[in-house]
């Protein structure tokens, strides 16, 4: 087999060789679909590099029958190939890549080191690992830094994942329609598996290994009970089966009322033996079909679904009751996402005041699933207090890769630095968020979809990219990341990379400033959270509503989480509410995320609040245009389709961040009557016009 595809692989690269002669590689068409691994044509001293060396990937006899010790030689070669643009073959002599994938190097599982080696008169690179999945890793960093242009003889990649679990979450329902998904519909065909895997699948897959991420929930947590029906759980071991030489296991979203959905019980009571009995065999059922199944994520009472109190009993009696069904198995995930129509807190603080008191509860094989922060996904939220303040009990972070707040696919928002951001704050109880999370991992709602560049636009492709780097190693920073997936997915130039990263490093800022400036959240449109909405005030649950977040009127603007409002903010560790209990000195970041102030206010930049508030706007409106601009200013230095799509939604996002500003500003003022600070513009339309707009075909919703 692997011959034949090699000779095939032969062919084709004579034909791309053919074409190179024409067209300069960097120019030639795009559509998104290769990603980050690209293996675009080196040149210049990397290139003569690479020829001179002539490697070429070896495996031991025991290792190279493994299938992912096949998919680390097979890469090797491909990425080979396309980085000198030659035909995918092994070169007779030259210098080996030697794959050592039982090796005795100690570390965590997925670990691996990359050097060169000198043996007698003999180099070569040594990739080790003490398993197959190592090696593919190593393979996969190897291949990055070659991207990259780097020199292979002077490499030292030794690395080991940060935390156990690398997870995607994928909202796709069953039927194909994706929560919050804008990049089309969702990528799992059902109907057709188990019969036929479409090769997506293994595209797919390949690109999460590439990037370390070793578990997939395939469906939504407000999740369909039909997906643990024997019919599905078939179509998923085929899809498990493909994945698993990637190091990837499957997991899925578990309706807790199945039992009586689909089992036909009259209850979902936990403590209820039948009830325990039929996820009991619900869990060998797959065990049975997926030996290496990870396990069930759970959304329980919260946002209607059902759960544990509905008969009275508690997150830790649910959570633990599905614990004992996988046993040693697998996992249970349950979310912490909550909050409920019944109380009337600040939903902020819910998630804490319903699970901090039970640490230490959950059975050894629960992770708590937590937010980044406390309310949703806002542009910009403190971390989320749960964070340090449940030391017994296994904490995991969930972010979005999906831009639900922040623009969908159209806007460009690079979500590393946020996420950065979170991963490094100080919890003032147990280190930083990132150690917190340590032995437990992340998850990030996946922004996958059925458009060809997968993520709905070429830049969101960078946040699967830095989710997957971040969950990896969290110390590494979001420029770094920005650069190397630049590097790998448009150009190695280093004034064009120079833009792109500048681009992409002001780009979530950006965002907040035109949306959400100054700890706003929330202020987006109701149900499908397109556009400006701040006036929304009449919705039946208090926290639908925008107006519940901003509370405004015409003596000032914020919400009060300080001992004279909610109090939410007691739920941090002192040293860390300290930093935000002071109007005066909090920073301008999270000013009214915890704070009621005037509209006369001073803020950190000496001016007042209402000022400052319009300067952000206008702000966040001139830094996408200078991104647009710059974004010009590679015309000719990236493929023609790919800087068209950019360029558009570009243009998109310039009128949208002026829609956000002149929207916010009208409707501000129609509550604080207050002038426009002189030089800044008036909202080109009636507060009037922005409230009649209505989107009705606004993608992702519920
Ligand atoms: O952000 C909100 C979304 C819901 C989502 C919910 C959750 C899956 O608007 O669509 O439901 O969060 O995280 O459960």
């Amino acid at each position: 087999m692997m011959r034949g595809s090699r000779i095939v692989n032969c062919l084709c690269g004579a034909i791309l060789a053919l074409t190179a002669l024409a067209v300069p590689s960097v120019l030639r068409a795009q559509d998104g679909y290769d990603l980050w691994l690209r293996y675009a044509p080196l040149d210049g001293e990397a290139l003569e590099r690479l020829r001179r060396l002539d490697l070429h990937p070896v495996a031991s006899d025991s290792d190279a029958s493994d299938p992912t010790v096949e998919l680390a030689l097979n890469e090797l070669e491909r990425g080979l190939a396309g980085l000198q643009n030659a035909p995918e073959e092994i070169p007779a002599d030259g210098t080996p890549i030697v794959l050592q994938c039982d090796s005795d190097l100690p570390g965590p599982s997925g670990h691996y080191a990359v050097q060169p080696y000198a043996r007698d008169s003999a180099q070569g690179i040594g990739i080790w690992a003490s398993e197959p999945i190592g090696c593919l890793y190593g393979a996969f960093a190897l291949l990055r830094a070659l991207a990259q242009g780097e020199d292979p003889l002077t490499l030292n990649l030794a690395s080991a994942p940060a935390m156990p679990l690398r997870m995607l979450n994928h909202w796709d329902n069953p039927d194909g329609h994706v929560e919050r998904g804008y990049a089309g519909r969702s990528i799992f065909d059902w109907w057709r598996l188990p019969g036929h895997l479409d090769q997506r699948m293994i595209d797919y897959a390949r690109a999460n290994a590439s990037i370390g991420i070793n578990a997939v929930v395939v469906n939504n947590v407000n999740a369909r009970a039909e997906m643990l029906e024997p019919r599905y759980i078939e179509r998923l071991a085929r899809l498990a089966d493909a994945w698993r030489p990637y190091g990837i296991r499957v997991y899925l979203s578990a309706r807790f009322s199945a039992p009586r959905d689909i089992g036909r019980l009259d209850t979902a009571d936990p403590l209820e033996p039948a009830v325990r009995a039929w996820w009991q065999a619900k869990a060998d059922e797959i065990y049975a079909a997926i030996p290496d199944f990870g396990g069930f994520l759970v959304k329980a009472n919260s946002e209607g679904q059902p759960g544990p109190q509905d008969y009275g009993r508690s997150h830790a009696d649910g959570a633990n009751m599905l614990a004992e069904a996988l046993g040693g198995r697998g996992t249970v995930i349950w979310r912490a996402f909550v909050y409920s129509a019944e109380d009337d807190t600040d939903r902020a603080a819910q998630a804490y005041a319903e699970f901090v008191p039970l640490d230490g509860q959950f059975a050894d094989n629960v992770i708590v699933q937590v937010k980044n922060g406390p309310i949703d996904f806002q542009p910009r939220e403190p971390f989320h207090p749960m964070f340090g303040a449940m030391p017994n009990t296994r904490l995991m972070l969930e972010a979005q890769i999906t831009k639900e707040y922040l623009g969908f696919a159209t806007h460009l928002a690079y979500l590393a630095p946020m996420w950065e951001e979170v991963l490094q704050s100080d919890t003032g109880r147990d280190g930083t968020v990132a150690q917190v999370i340590a032995p437990a991992g992340m998850a990030g709602v996946a922004n996958t979809g059925s458009d060809r560049n997968w993520s709905g636009s070429h830049f969101d492709q960078a946040n699967w990219y830095a989710f997957g780097r971040l969950a990896w190693d969290p110390t590494l920073s979001s420029a770094d990341i920005a650069r190397e997936w630049a590097a790998q997915t448009w150009s190695r130039e280093p004034a064009t990379l120079d833009t792109i990263e500048s681009i992409m490093m002001d780009s979530r800022q950006a965002v907040v400033d035109y949306m959400t400036p100054l700890g706003l959240a929330h202020l987006m449109g109701t149900g499908h959270h397109y556009g400006p909405a701040l006036w929304v005030c009449d919705l039946a649950r208090p926290e639908w509503n925008p107006c519940y977040y901003h509370r405004a009127d015409a003596e000032g603007i914020g919400f009060d989480r300080t001992a004279t409002g909610s109090d939410q903010l007691a739920q941090y560790a002192g040293q860390v509410a300290a930093r935000w209990q002071d109007p005066a000195t909090i920073s301008d970041d999270y000013l009214l995320w915890f704070h009621r102030v005037s509209w006369q206010h001073t803020t950190q930049s000496g001016r007042p609040l209402w000022d400052e508030l319009v300067y952000r706007y206008d702000h966040g409106v001139s830094t996408v245009d200078s991104m647009a601009a710059r974004w010009a200013s590679l015309e000719g230095q990236i493929d023609a389709r790919r800087y068209r799509d950019v360029s558009e939604y570009l243009a998109i996002q310039q009128a949208e961040a002026r829609w956000w500003r002149d929207a916010s500003i009208a409707y501000w003022q129609s509550i604080n009557g207050l002038p426009l600070p002189e030089g800044s513009s008036a909202p080109a339309h009636s507060l009037e016009h922005y409230q009649s707009l209505t989107f009705p075909e606004a993608p992702g919703d519920t």
